[in-house]
């Protein structure tokens, strides 16, 4: 079922949080309009005492509309009825970085290899998303083994962004910061 609606779109089963935990690379971005993180960017998922889902992320981001710097992330997550939906507070070490609320669902992950992260943050009159953002994530910074490129391919196509993710690489330039 490919309508592109977004109260249609499927997330990840039973999804286990204390799973998702650790480092993930994000190899591919589909950007939203306002873009902010760029490149070299790495999310650290945690699950703190009371079980609740939290994240740290660097990476280059671009900031002002044509300065780029190294930034320290910060985020929050507040649980929803489904597992895999969550309301995402984030933002900078520094006031001059972004913050938002955002949606941050998981559409699909093995836990040891791959993630496909969604976000639609405006839904149009029709019910498709106008204006939205997605990570794909690995656990590796090389990138997606081949045997996972067929999944995240089709999981693309079913939150209908395929053919608008660009690659996102990784030098270890922002690790430090
Ligand atoms: O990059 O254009 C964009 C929008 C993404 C903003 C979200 C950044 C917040 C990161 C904190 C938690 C990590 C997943």
């Amino acid at each position: 079922a490919q309508d592109c609606q977004v109260s249609n779109i499927q997330v990840m089963q039973n999804f286990d949080r204390s799973r998702y935990t650790g480092r993930w690379y994000a190899v591919a971005k589909k950007d939203p309009v306002g873009l902010f993180l760029l490149y070299n960017v790495v999310a650290q998922f945690s699950v703190d005492e009371s079980g609740k889902m939290t994240a740290t992320a660097h990476g280059r981001v671009i900031i002002l509309n044509n300065w780029e710097m190294c930034a320290n992330m910060f985020g929050t997550f507040e649980d929803t009825p489904d597992p895999a939906k969550f309301k995402m507070r984030y933002w900078g070490a520094a006031s001059y970085l972004q913050t938002g609320n955002d949606d941050h669902w998981v559409i699909d992950t093995d836990y040891d290899n791959y993630a496909i992260h969604y976000s639609c943050r405006e839904v149009d009159l029709d019910g498709t998303c106008l204006d939205g953002y997605s990570f794909i994530f690995s656990r590796h910074p090389t990138g997606l083994r081949p045997e996972d490129q067929k999944i995240v391919t089709n999981k693309k196509k079913e939150i209908c962004f395929l053919g608008k993710y660009r690659r996102v690489g990784h030098t270890g330039f922002c690790e430090s910061s």
